[in-house]
């Protein structure tokens, strides 16, 4: 596999290569990692870009003489190793302040403190010209429905959501919120918990211009929904901001393995439609490749930074296979057989009036249905190219 370079526009959060590996049953099995050291690592590895909570790198509760000597350190290591802060976020799960959630937590206290936490944070963004900014509800939900007036918590999720960006555009800013969906975990259930969720929400938004998706590939899968649909439905509404790469094999717990360590052929198709768009165009998405992923508990120090540069070779991989794919003459021939091309083409006619449509005769009374029934779309000799393509059979 030929190394990274910028043009592929790599990305990792701190708190993947970061996780000392503490989970729900055991205590960590690595020590913690100096971010510096990360942003170093992840430089010699090929990354371009690093992505970070506002606790990754800052501790929880420090002062802000302490706050700055970090950041100035941090800073110093971006400008060493020519790493970029694409996107910025803030910690609203950890400390038990926001064991009920931050923007949707029924005491008003912590809704305050959380927005501030918040804020604060974009503030962080703005300075080190972050472009996106993530919202990742995971404390945004409850385990009981009788615990929470859902309708006056989607009222209070979109108030702290428009108050966040409406201070971005007072500070003026250049930086756009991407939400973050995910079904369960740490709640039991968590509110915004889809793609399709997030964005009827954000329909509804004041200041929905500036919010959109940062959907995560083992979140949709979590849900039993197909990923690669999902981006496909944000970008075709113009929201696909930013995305979280990574593994999950099927509906359980949220596994945040490497990126195509999970649903592979799933993985295929998604970089296929990041790398070459739709087949008869429309929105493409341009951002960071950015990784959201967690080392498995079983690695130590070496393992981390294996698991990290393999998720950049599985990308680089499959974005080899997926040209070659486009590419191939039977390829496009099997996609013009199966009609790829043709759902492109609108269903009425541009000027056509219902009256023309009920007029037209072909369209319904001389249609010969059965003879259209009879058609063999071929999608699964297509599928089957797809797979030996992405199988480098081909
Ligand atoms: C947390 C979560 C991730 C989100 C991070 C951004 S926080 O690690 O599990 O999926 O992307 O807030
Ligand atoms: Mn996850
Ligand atoms: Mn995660
Ligand atoms: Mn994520």
């Amino acid at each position: 596999v030929r190394t990274p370079t910028p043009e592929d526009k790599f990305s990792f959060g701190l708190w993947t290569v970061g996780w000392p590996a503490r989970d729900q049953f055991g205590d960590a099995t690595r020590p913690d990692l100096d971010p510096v050291e990360s942003v170093h690592k992840l430089a010699e590895l090929g990354a371009s870009y690093v992505t970070f909570h506002d606790d990754d790198v800052v501790p929880f509760g420090s002062n802000d003489a302490d706050r700055e000597r970090i950041l100035e350190r941090f800073q110093a290591a971006l400008t060493e190793t020519g790493i970029e802060v694409e996107m910025v976020t803030t910690n609203t799960f950890t400390h038990p302040i926001f064991k009920d959630g931050a923007f949707t937590s029924n005491d008003r206290r912590v809704r305050r403190y959380g927005l501030r936490k918040v804020l604060r944070n974009v503030d962080l963004a703005g300075r080190l010209g972050a472009k996106t900014f993530v919202m990742w509800g995971g404390r945004e939900g409850a385990e009981y429905d009788s615990a929470k007036d859902l309708k006056a918590a989607h009222d209070r999720y979109a108030e702290g959501i428009d108050a966040v960006a409406g201070y971005i555009k007072e500070q003026g800013y250049d930086l756009k919120i991407a939400l973050e969906p995910k079904p369960n975990e740490p709640r039991g259930d968590i509110l915004l918990p889809t793609i399709g969720h997030a964005l009827a929400l954000i329909d509804r938004l004041d200041n929905a211009d500036i919010v959109g998706l940062n959907p995560e590939v083992g979140h949709e899968q979590m849900a039993g929904l197909n990923y690669t649909t999902g981006i496909a439905e944000a970008l075709w509404a113009e929201k696909l901001f930013h995305i979280d790469l990574n593994g999950q094999k099927s509906i359980k717990y949220d596994q945040d393995l490497v990126f195509g360590h999970g649903d592979l052929f799933s993985a295929f198709a998604t970089v296929d439609l990041l790398e070459n768009g739709f087949p008869s165009g429309g929105p493409t998405y341009d951002g960071p490749r950015h990784f959201d992923y967690k080392p498995s508990r079983t690695e130590h120090l070496q393992g981390v930074w294996d698991s990290a540069a393999a998720n950049m070779a599985t990308y680089i991989l499959l974005a080899e296979r997926a040209k070659a794919f486009r590419e191939d003459p039977e390829v496009k021939a099997a996609m013009e057989e199966a009609g790829v091309f043709d759902l492109a083409i609108p269903t009425m006619s541009e000027g056509e009036t219902f009256a023309d449509l009920l007029a037209d005769r072909s369209a319904y009374e001389d249609l010969d249905v059965d003879a259209v029934a009879e058609r063999n779309y071929g999608f699964v000799r297509l599928n089957q190219l797809a797979l030996e393509h992405a199988l480098g059979a081909r």
